[in-house]
């Protein structure tokens, strides 16, 4: 992801023209007190997670603590357990291989089904490597790329060197290509209709900048956006802004509406006073925001001129939103009754929207859904009828709640990254791979290998499964993040090997035939910057301990398999590690200089130990998005066939789905509140966890803190925790037709502002099934091996 916005936040800064002089801080690793405190108990060394900048404290050589390197407004608990991701007892300790596979090398096209529940044993890398590199040959020779799957999704670690899944692209490419990924799980629908709509993916673009909203907004509404929790990462590091943020606004006399099925940690940090919870159904959000607008165009209140200036397809989606294409008006009362949000309320939030400077802050959850797409589209939609779009505070913005969108884009030399192709070529760092012909939608996985050669459509494209025979996963961890596990499992026996390269032993893990042990971030060198939007800090990624065990770079890895196959020159263009890093810090510092930012030479940047913080842009501290477009949309038109917003796409009318139609429009997701059967009565919500970013951090102490009955918490409204005789604490099984698991019930609502309401989240955890089959990171396997 970090590379679009890179690349984004460099074309911004060629846009940003004039060139102010001034130089960049030196953010001192911690505050004087702390670090004087920290010296007495041992030396401080600087790297970084996603969760942002780490000082981390040494003492005889091993870890003892780690703390937030730069200011960080209020607890960012990921920061806290570096020591516990080091030494940790479920580390790979060396390269193992699957008792079956082993036994079964001669003959190993026809795999014997028994990934997941076959002992392991361990065996040298160069045993390993001899394995891999004859298996690759004769899967090359029997397939082609085709035959080899590396999309590999997955967060892996900061740094712009040990890139796992870059790296073995990288080396992939080199010895024959493979099938890669398209999109991703953050956002895989959204990021596919935008550019139908605003011509842009728009969820990993820079926001309006919060000092506007700040300034200008009178309403802000988090549209299923948990800004608390989910800004405590980023894809390269947290500047930690979000916080900042949220503290002004709680301080602030704006109007916040939590328009989400839960009392979100960001609703609850603002409190009660500055935030009003709206608990809407999950799935539902299109059907209210269809009856909002209808309110808007019954009184008149849409934004006529805006709407004929700056969109195309209103009328279209007036006639459909009015009852007139269909026969079925969008009433405040028919949205009430699928969103379970009363029509009162409905005709509310449309005036307040429309007398108010209100902006929309989106989350990715309302997307992340049956017919996704639709969430977004009719987001816009929404906010094209309001008419603020470009206006200070106004419009919607789809990157609020994630790596600190809105936090104004510094003035910096970018740091390059890896990439996949060696020598130049295509860096992208994150959608698609290098394969594009090949490369299948990330979350068609199991349907992949469920159907070789199968026909399927993708975004107006027939396209053909490839037949895989080889699955190689390296810094992703499938088995928590697809959805379906069970039709997974099933599905992951049938190719010929599967490689799995992880610092633990995660569930993905378990279930392959060879497994190497890759080291942790802390283990080597590397470079990061903060905030993927605002290019905040520069921070030196130093080594803290040594490999841990056998384990390996992932860098390195690659390397020696390289060598096996003749491609070492080209894999590692002749540079080692700290080459690598000098030669991105070097390009970055030439352009800060072009901008008359001081960076620091690289010796001296790496042997100072500290974050490197660059300097501000006051027309950055002011960006407004859109604005350029609502000056001039004849000069900056949008990358649309109109060059407008689209409301309504000849591009979607001409690919003739029934499941996305020429206009946003509610589709009744398969499984929801609406139609769930007796037997299934709940839905069950997995947003992202405070605690873990995924399944990382599961295996450290953070557990403890927030586990109940040693599993992941289930949040349960009081009324449906009383027709089960659930208790605070209880190991509660969770289950439907498809899958069950293990979690604790616990943070049990029962405030007294929640149980008095009417339509609290009971409405939304009564009558609705949906189960995704393991929670984020709940891993029932995780500890059992
Ligand atoms: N039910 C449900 N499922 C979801 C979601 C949801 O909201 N609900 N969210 C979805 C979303 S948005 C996402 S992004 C995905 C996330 O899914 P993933 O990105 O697959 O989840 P992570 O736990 O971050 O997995 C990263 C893995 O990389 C390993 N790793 C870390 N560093 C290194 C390294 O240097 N080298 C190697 N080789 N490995 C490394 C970690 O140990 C871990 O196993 O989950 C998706 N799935
Ligand atoms: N601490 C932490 N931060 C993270 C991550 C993490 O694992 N941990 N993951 C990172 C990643 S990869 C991503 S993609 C982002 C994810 O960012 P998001 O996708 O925005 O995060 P979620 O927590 O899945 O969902 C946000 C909110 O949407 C609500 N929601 C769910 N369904 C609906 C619905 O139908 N309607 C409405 N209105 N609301 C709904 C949820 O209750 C939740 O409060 O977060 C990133 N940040
Ligand atoms: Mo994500």
């Amino acid at each position: 992801m970090s590379q679009h916005k890179y690349t984004l936040n460099r074309r911004q800064l060629l846009k940003s023209g004039a060139v102010l002089g001034g130089g960049a801080l030196f953010t001192p690793a911690l505050s004087p007190l702390a670090c004087a405190q920290a010296m007495a108990e041992g030396k401080i060394i600087i790297t970084a997670a996603h969760w942002g900048p780490l000082a981390v404290t040494m003492k005889d050589g091993k870890i003892l603590k780690s703390e937030p390197a730069i200011e960080d407004l209020g607890d960012n608990p990921l920061q806290t357990v570096v020591a516990d991701q080091v030494y940790n007892k479920v580390r790979i300790s060396q390269p193992m291989i699957r008792k079956g596979f082993l036994d079964n090398l001669d003959n190993i096209t026809q795999p014997d089904g028994k990934r997941g529940d076959d002992a392991f044993i361990p065996i040298s890398w160069d045993k390993a490597y001899d394995i891999i590199e004859k298996q690759l040959r004769r899967i090359y020779a029997s397939y082609g790329a085709s035959g080899i799957f590396a999309g590999s999704y997955g967060w892996r670690s900061s740094g712009v060197l040990h890139k796992a899944f870059t790296l073995m692209q990288r080396f992939l490419n080199l010895t024959g290509g493979y099938v890669g990924h398209l999109g991703d799980y953050s956002t895989g629908a959204a990021q596919v209709i935008m550019p139908h709509v605003l011509g842009t993916i728009e969820v990993y673009e820079q926001q309006t900048s919060w000092d506007v909203v700040l300034k200008d907004s009178k309403i802000v509404v988090l549209w299923g956006a948990n800004i608390y929790n989910s800004s405590q990462i980023a894809w390269a590091s947290s500047d930690g802004q979000a916080r900042l943020h949220l503290k002004k606004l709680k301080e602030s006399g704006i109007k916040v509406f939590n328009i989400d099925p839960t009392w979100t940690e960001t609703a609850d940090y603002l409190g009660h006073d500055r935030c009003e919870w709206v608990p809407i159904n999950p799935g539902t959000d299109v059907a209210f925001m269809l009856g909002i607008c209808h309110e808007l165009i019954r009184q008149n209140w849409h934004d006529a001129d805006f709407l004929k200036k700056y969109t195309v397809g209103f009328e279209q989606v007036r006639a459909y939103i009015m009852g007139e294409e269909d026969g079925e008006a969008k009433t405040p009362e028919w949205a009430a009754k699928l969103s379970g949000i009363s029509a009162d309320k409905i005709r509310e939030l449309a005036r307040l929207f429309h007398e108010n400077r209100t902006m929309i802050m989106s989350g990715w959850g309302i997307q992340r859904q049956h017919h996704g797409e639709q969430a977004h589209w009719m987001t816009v939609t929404l906010a094209a009828i309001l008419g603020q779009i470009g206006l200070p505070g106004g419009g919607f913005g789809l990157s609020y709640h994630y790596s600190n969108g809105g936090a104004p884009t510094r003035r910096a030399g970018v740091l390059p990254n890896i990439g996949n192709t060696a020598s130049g070529g295509s860096t992208s760092d994150w959608l698609d791979t290098g394969a594009s012909q090949l490369s299948i939608p990330v979350a068609r996985i199991s349907d992949a290998l469920h159907n070789p050669g199968g026909e399927y459509a993708y975004n107006g494209q027939t396209r053909t499964f490839p037949h895989i025979r080889m699955i190689w996963w390296c810094g992703g961890n499938p088995y928590h993040h697809h959805q379906d596990l069970n039709r997974l499992r099933a599905g992951w026996q049938k190719p010929e090997i599967i490689i799995v390269q992880d610092p633990y032993w995660t569930a993905t893990a378990k279930h392959a035939d060879i497994v190497l042990p890759a080291t942790t971030s802390y283990e080597r060198n590397d470079l990061t910057m903060t905030g993927d939007y605002s290019n905040m800090h520069i921070v030196p990624m130093k080594k803290l301990v040594e490999p841990q065990g056998e384990a390996k770079n992932d860098y390195d890895i690659f390397h020696d398999l390289a060598k096996r196959f003749g491609v070492d020159a080209a894999y590692s263009e002749g540079k080692n590690e700290m080459q690598w890093l000098k030669a991105f810090y070097d390009e970055a510092q030439q352009s800060a200089r072009q901008q008359r930012i001081a960076m620091p030479l690289f010796q001296q940047f790496w042997e100072e130990n500290k974050v490197y913080e660059n300097p501000r842009d006051p027309k950055a501290d002011a960006y407004v998005r859109y604005a350029d477009f609502r000056a001039d949309p004849v000069l900056n038109p949008l990358g649309t066939p109109s060059g407008k917003i689209e409301l309504y796409s000849k591009t979607i009318e001409a690919m003739h789905y029934d499941d996305c139609r020429a206009h946003a429009s509610w589709l009744p997701p398969v499984e929801y509140l609406g139609n769930a059967p007796a037997e299934y009565p709940l839905q069950l919500v997995t947003p992202h966890s405070h605690y873990r970013l995924h399944s990382q951090l599961n295996q450290t102490s953070l557990r403890e803190q927030y586990a109940v009955a040693n599993r992941e918490p289930l949040w349960i409204h009081p009324e449906d925790v009383a027709a089960r005789d659930i208790k605070d604490g209880d190991l509660v099984r969770v289950y439907n037709g498809r899958g069950q698991v293990l979690a604790g019930a616990g943070r049990i609502y029962n405030s007294s502002a929640t149980a008095t309401k009417k339509t609290s989240i009971s409405d939304t955890a009564k009558n609705i099934k949906t189960l995704q089959e393991t929670e984020n990171g709940c891993l029932p396997s995780y500890y059992a091996h």
